[in-house]
């Protein structure tokens, strides 16, 4: 949607101080450009916060020596509301103390709804599709879906960049080796074209995706990266030659990587409409520069 068009910033308004971030937030005004080039100024647009909302940043407890220690977890947070027609999405932006990034990508507003003449459920035929359900007397919530994406330049200390995927992968012991019949071990595979950086997420062909600088290492010679994570990610089920699938290309992986705009990386999340999600269920992660 920032390129597409609606575009997300230029949907982006003001906040509502108090409600829209806590108490302890500080605003900043916004700069756009209207049609005729001219900059213009929007007041509030993004928030920015300190959030400690009691939750645990680090503790242990040595049960041989009784040492007890904990940190409490305070996470910086940039927030900003785009409302595109009857959506509000509240984007998130939110930096934690032991280096995670976190996106997360709340929806809100109004939902996506069409008439009937239908009243309750008890009056669809067996096999009437309503394309979703009733919320209302003669109005039904309309099943379909969103896929956010984010595209960031990671530049993971420097421009010289990898992506590499890490399998997770089963070993099978041989017979009589160990009364073990089976275990865990990870096969690195640094991505050498775009394609081999798309992503489809499967659940038992499960991996970790990593950003690395293969020039800077650590003192005990690991690669310095990220480990992108998926959040609540869905894959689109319309026919891979379907227009609308066509146009939003994007989806049919979870993720990729650009190596000519030196940028990459999509994880969607799917919203279904007629369940309002509550909070922030629905995350969308980003991978990095080839
Ligand atoms: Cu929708």
């Amino acid at each position: 949607m920032d390129a597409g068009e609606y575009g997300m910033g230029l949907s982006a308004f003001s906040l509502v101080p108090l409600n829209d971030c806590p108490r302890n937030a500080y605003y900043m005004d916004g700069v756009f450009a209207a049609a005729d080039g001219r900059p213009f100024v929007r007041s509030n647009m993004i928030c920015v916060f300190e959030r400690y909302a009691g939750e645990i940043g680090w503790r242990h407890y040595d049960v041989n020596n009784k040492v007890r220690e904990s940190r409490p977890k305070v996470t910086l947070v940039t927030r900003m509301a785009a409302s595109v027609g009857n959506y509000d999405y509240i984007i998130d932006w939110e930096f934690q103390m032991d280096g995670v990034i976190r996106i997360k990508v709340g929806l809100t507003g109004m939902l996506m709804v069409k008439g009937t003449p239908l009243q309750n459920m008890n009056q669809v035929l067996p096999h009437e599709n309503t394309s979703g359900t009733l919320v209302s007397e003669n109005v039904i919530g309309v099943l379909h879906d969103h896929f956010v994406t984010f595209y960031l330049d990671m530049d993971v200390d420097g421009p010289v960049n990898s992506f590499v995927k890490v399998n997770l992968v089963k070993e099978e012991t041989s017979p009589g080796e160990s009364p073990r019949k089976s275990y865990l071990r990870t096969k690195r595979h640094v991505a050498r074209s775009e394609r081999e950086a798309q992503i489809k997420l499967k659940l038992y062909d499960p991996s970790e995706f990593h950003v690395v600088n293969p020039e800077k290492k650590s003192r005990v010679g690991n690669p310095s990266g990220y480990k992108v994570v998926p959040g609540a990610t869905a894959a689109s089920l319309l026919d891979i030659n379907d227009p609308p699938q066509v146009r939003g290309a994007f989806t049919n992986n979870q993720g990729s990587c650009n190596r000519e705009e030196g940028h990459c990386g999509v994880v969607h999340t799917r919203v279904p409409s007629h369940s309002m999600p509550r909070g922030f269920p629905n995350y969308a992660h980003c991978v990095g520069k080839l």
